[in-house]
């Protein structure tokens, strides 16, 4: 059986979301930089190579803050690749400290060494040595829904014992606007800065902006739910990862997206009103639910681990 290739968006409008508190973030994030003392940028560990925001460089590399990459969500990938992920990303770009982390999971050894390791590069670095400064502020950054106030969430809950300090939630751009800083460890004094998750205001590459949809960074009915389900079917095919087939109710992997969420809808019992052309109404199934069913799935992990930059 022969699956696409390549992906290539019919319509011509490329997948991109940049309201007004994007850019709004964005200043705020501008000013308040100079009073950071580190940097921590905050991914989805199953595109580990694409999506970053390009303009985040200009943030970190101006001021010459310690960086440090999280790459999070790491119970929904293949965790056997995470030292090939770091050592390509040293390679490639230049990254020298990135972190593995299960927000959800407080022992999570990523997790713990997040503060130890952001604390030992601000001690080091040049800026921690103007005098009389006795706390630290780490900026949180990254494109939505990556995770960012889960960790900072997490850190607080661990290491202070109390309870969370920022709103959390499973659609993008929870967080609309730079917070006041909040404490994440007594000893040593250390504040983190949760910001709004900010896109690039035009996603040039289609697959890349695809990626970023499948992962939930945009809103899924701005790029549409059967859009996203079918570029999942699209990369799942490719790499002959063919668990969906049972959950939909296949016999054999396909990759007619119509058929999959026909089938799919059918099995669910999802239907919908059609007026038909002589006026009378008639059930027919609902591609809508299934493409968010499908979606949902895939996004917790129902369908197995993944790194879409494979
Ligand atoms: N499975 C899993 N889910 C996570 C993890 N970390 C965060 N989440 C979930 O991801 C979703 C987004 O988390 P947030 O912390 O709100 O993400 P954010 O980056 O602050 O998002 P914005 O504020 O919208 O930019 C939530 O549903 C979290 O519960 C993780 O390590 N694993
Ligand atoms: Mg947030």
């Amino acid at each position: 059986m022969s699956f696409r290739e390549a992906y290539n968006l019919v319509s011509k409008q490329a997948v991109r979301w940049f309201p007004g508190h994007m850019g709004r973030g964005l200043k705020q994030m501008e000013q308040k930089l100079r009073s950071v003392d580190c940097i921590v940028e905050v991914h989805d560990v199953r595109i580990p190579f694409s999506g970053r925001n390009p303009e985040f460089k200009h943030t970190i590399s101006g001021g010459a803050k310690p960086h440090i990459l999280v790459l999070n969500k790491k119970d929904l990938t293949e965790t056997r690749e995470q030292r090939k992920i770091a050592k390509e990303l040293q390679e490639r770009e230049g990254i020298e400290h990135v972190v593995f982390t299960n927000c959800k999971d407080q022992q999570c050894l990523g997790v713990k060494r997040v503060v130890p390791l952001a604390h030992k590069l601000i001690s080091t670095s040049d800026r921690y040595n103007r005098t009389g400064v006795q706390d630290a502020s780490i900026m949180i950054i990254g494109v939505p829904n990556v995770g960012k106030s889960s960790l900072l969430n997490v850190l607080r809950n661990k290491n202070l014992r109390k309870k969370s300090a920022t709103q959390v939630g499973n659609t993008a751009g929870v967080t609309r606007s730079v917070l006041e800083r909040i404490k994440i460890s007594e000893f040593p004094l250390i504040y983190m800065i949760d910001t709004p998750g900010i896109l690039e205001p035009r996603i040039a590459d289609d697959e890349m902006g695809m990626k970023l949809a499948l992962l939930g960074c945009l809103p899924d009915h701005l790029v549409g739910e059967e859009l996203i389900a079918d570029y999942m079917l699209y990369w799942m095919n490719k790499h002959r990862r063919f668990e969906y087939v049972k959950e939909v109710g296949l016999e054999n992997p396909t990759d007619s997206i119509a058929e999959v969420l026909m089938t799919y809808a059918k099995g669910l019992g999802a239907e919908r009103k059609l007026r038909t052309f002589d006026g009378q109404i008639v059930n027919v199934p609902n591609t809508l639910v299934a493409a968010q069913r499908l979606i949902k799935n895939f996004r917790s992990g129902q369908f197995g681990g993944v790194n879409l930059d494979r």
